[in-house]
């Protein structure tokens, strides 16, 4: 089963409202090729999750095109077996325990300056004024990196993230890419050789010095992993914040309940990324031919995983349409059931290894920002529109309070 003719994930109707088309390729093309691309697209639940946690069938191999050009070395997603496990830990102690807790300290502090002259204003665009600036400094402060560098660090960051989320890119931008990619390189290599002769507490310090089971990071690793989490501190953080607040915006009875019992925003937040998830898209390559719904994948393709129609999939989420931070299958009260959980993370052994971290921010955020904007609601003038297709969210939000 293929798409309807002629329809195409690469057309200007699907970028501009894809959850239109989740169902009808649910339903009728689960396995969605685009030829343009020659690539797989999955979007029924079973499917993705089992791309995602069959790990010998469905590998990472794909990243060594998408994402190590710019990430310049390997990073924790592509490796396998021992390296695997060991750099994976040493990357989850760099994001819990005390230094989770200097990273809030610093979400906390950061999110209070950026605010701070908007509300006698009264106006705030949360996107642009806001939730880009705040991810960028955040991640910074994580990194131990000199904020007095962010407009630049950011320029980098752009080019490296349009790098990892183009489906298609010109030959010009994906030049433009690698030179954000070098010149970020050339500014990291010299600070991470700094950090290794005199550590801090910083992520980058921590990265350097630890070790697992005897095995440390390279300079290579250190360097791909820092881009990594620039890239994935940020590029997300803006989107989540813009789409929690606007569903509740949207659905004032829940905005009521929240505002009224802090203790359901963890449920909004997650509901808000399954409804909709700010990365969109997951890829893989098949390591044997396999079936889905009865058509072959083939050997060597590259899938790619529709983690919002997979969010969306009715066989998987009761009312999937529906934004409800109270739904009994959303995991967060998983104890009783057996059901689904949203995929905005991944799954398998490569889910974000920063999901603690990103959940410490929007949590932090966002009970910070909702007692401070009363009376929230859309600018007079504002027209909602969200873009991208790889990463996707609100381009902008403008919002005014009392
Ligand atoms: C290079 C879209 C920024 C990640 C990849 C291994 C990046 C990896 C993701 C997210 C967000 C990016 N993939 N975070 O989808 O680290």
């Amino acid at each position: 089963p293929r798409a309807e003719t002629g329809f195409s994930v690469l057309s200007d109707d699907f970028a501009a409202a894809p959850y239109r088309y989740f169902a009808g390729l649910r339903e009728r093309a689960p396995v969605h090729y685009e030829p343009a691309i020659d690539s797989y697209f999955l979007s029924r639940y079973q499917d993705v999750k089992r791309v995602l946690t069959d790990h010998q069938a469905f590998s990472t191999e794909t990243l060594q095109v998408r994402a190590e050009p710019v990430m310049r070395g390997p990073v924790l997603a592509q490796m396998t077996g021992a390296e695997h496990t060991a750099k994976r830990k040493i990357v989850v102690r760099g994001f819990t325990g005390q230094a989770l807790q200097d990273q809030i300290r610093a979400i906390r502090a950061n999110a209070a300056e950026l605010i701070a002259p908007f509300l006698p204003r009264g106006r705030v665009d949360l996107v642009n004024d806001f939730g880009k600036p705040l991810a960028v400094y955040v991640t910074l402060d994580v990194l131990g990196l000199d904020k007095k560098d962010w407009q630049q660090v950011a320029a980098w960051h752009s080019g490296v993230a349009e790098f990892i989320t183009s489906i298609v890119l010109t030959p010009e931008r994906r030049r433009h890419c690698l030179d954000c990619a070098e010149q970020l390189e050339a500014y990291l290599v010299p600070l991470i050789e700094q950090r290794r002769r005199h550590p801090g507490e910083d992520l980058i310090s921590t990265l350097c010095t630890a070790e697992f089971d005897g095995i440390a990071m390279s300079n290579r690793d250190v360097t791909a992993l820092i881009i990594n989490v620039l890239a994935a501190a940020t590029e997300p953080a803006d989107k989540t914040l813009a789409l929690l607040i606007k569903h509740l915006i949207d659905h004032p009875e829940q905005m009521a309940q929240v505002r009224q019992d802090p203790t359901l925003l963890p449920a909004a937040i997650a509901e808000t990324l399954r409804y909709t998830p700010p990365v969109q898209l997951i890829p893989r390559q098949s390591e044997k031919d396999a079936v889905f719904a009865g058509t072959t994948v083939p050997v060597g393709a590259t899938i790619f995983c529709m983690i919002g129609a997979a969010n969306r999939d009715p066989d998987a989420f009761t009312a999937p349409d529906t934004f409800d931070i109270h739904r009994p299958d959303l995991g967060t009260a998983r104890s009783f059931t057996a059901a689904a959980q949203h995929l905005a993370f991944g799954t398998g052994l490569h889910q974000c290894v920063g999901a603690a971290f990103a959940r410490a921010e929007i949590e932090t955020v966002a009970a910070m920002l909702i007692p401070l904007l009363d009376q929230v609601h859309y600018s007079p003038d504002f027209r909602y529109r969200e873009t991208g297709l790889y990463t996707r969210g609100p381009a902008s939000l403008s919002l005014d309070f009392t």
